[in-house]
């Protein structure tokens, strides 16, 4: 029985000494190692054999099993070698065609909008700071000069959560407070940052409302703050966003944190203030909220508010970008939709 084992071994080394190509390869792989190979057979035929043979003829047959494994896969890297520089030879590979294109991520049009605005921000001295997605009841209006049951709270259609006291921001105005009360070093120390973040508000989602978006809010707090510093400000960043020319005008709102409040519109960037219907033929598009610091926000962050004054201001970086782009839906925007987002 042991000289068929060295029968099959001499004649499988012949055989894979001769092979080429890989699909012989396989066939001589199946033929003498595979499950039904020839020396699995003969190893399964071992208990037909006197109990004295067994144990070496089984060591033998391991033993052989070890070499044609190693030769096998010896052989294996010389059949690839020989079949490539033959596929290299006659000329199967073009290595001078042109590699497969390889995909690649883009960043989302909110991130690149809230790039450029943080960028412009920062040239003008506004450091970023980042603030809480969850907040609590009181920062989010109490501490903004909106009391439990103010009608303002309207404007804000809240997500609660099941742990009483605990919302989602429904705007970045909170991180004022909290700005204030980390930097402000009890009141002693100017402030100057924008606070970009994302916020939810529970309300009928359109064309141009989403319950999650992102604001960059803005404040700036010092011994000597006035209007005209804010005024001055904001049009000097409409013009770095939007360009030299743009006009900036200032209209009266309300806003229970800032006294006075105002709304601000620039020309409109596609018309020029012809009118169009991206301005709704007004020649002018709102951008953000703003106004002076409520003395009784001050005074929440850690302020005097007879000696210290602020203006703080807050804008929607996804309607920035529909009004840049002529987004017509502001769903779009989470829809995950590469058809969308490959655009940018
Ligand atoms: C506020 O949220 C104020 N906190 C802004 C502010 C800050 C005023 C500091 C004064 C001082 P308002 O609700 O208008 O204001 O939202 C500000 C901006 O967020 C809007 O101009 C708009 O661009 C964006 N925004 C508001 N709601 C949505 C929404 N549902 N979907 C997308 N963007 C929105």
């Amino acid at each position: 029985m042991t000289d068929n084992l060295e029968m099959l071994l001499s004649e499988a080394l012949t055989g894979l000494e001769n092979i080429q190509d890989s699909g012989s390869l396989q066939k001589w792989e199946s033929q003498f190692l595979g499950k039904n190979g020839r020396l699995t057979q003969m190893l399964k035929g071992i208990g037909k054999l006197p109990p004295e043979q067994r144990a070496d003829f089984g060591k033998r047959a391991n033993e052989i099993k070890q070499t044609l494994t190693e030769a096998y896969e010896q052989h294996t890297e010389i059949v690839r070698q020989h079949e490539l520089g033959k596929a290299l030879e006659e000329g199967e590979l073009d290595v001078t065609l042109p590699g497969r294109p390889v995909q690649r991520g883009g960043l989302h049009p909110s991130t690149r909008i809230l790039r450029q605005i943080q960028a412009i921000w920062a040239e003008m001295g506004f450091q970023v700071y980042t603030s809480r997605d969850v907040e609590d009841d009181d920062t989010n209006f109490t501490l903004l000069n909106i009391p439990p049951h103010h009608p303002a709270r309207d404007m804000w259609d809240t997500f609660y959560t099941t742990q009483e006291g605990v919302i989602l921001r429904t705007h970045t105005s909170p991180g004022q407070i909290h700005a204030m009360r980390d930097y402000g070093g009890n009141g002693t120390q100017p402030i100057r940052v924008i606070l970009p973040g994302m916020c939810y508000r529970y309300e009928q989602m359109t064309a141009r409302s989403e319950i999650q978006f992102n604001q960059v809010e803005g404040l700036a707090v010092g011994r000597h703050i006035t209007m005209t510093d804010l005024k001055g400000t904001i049009a000097d960043f409409a013009r770095r966003l939007y360009g030299e020319d743009t006009k900036v005008r200032y209209r009266a709102s309300h806003f229970p944190f800032t006294e006075p409040s105002m709304e601000v519109d620039v020309s409109c960037t596609l018309c020029g203030g012809k009118g169009c219907n991206v301005c709704k033929y007004t020649g002018w598009i709102e951008i953000m909220g703003c106004g002076m610091v409520h003395p009784v926000v001050l005074q929440n962050g850690g302020y005097d508010p007879t000696e210290w004054s602020g203006f703080a201001f807050g804008m929607g970086p996804e309607r920035i970008a529909m009004r840049k782009h002529d987004i017509k839906d502001i769903r779009y925007f989470w829809s995950g939709d590469l058809r969308f987002l490959e655009q940018f």
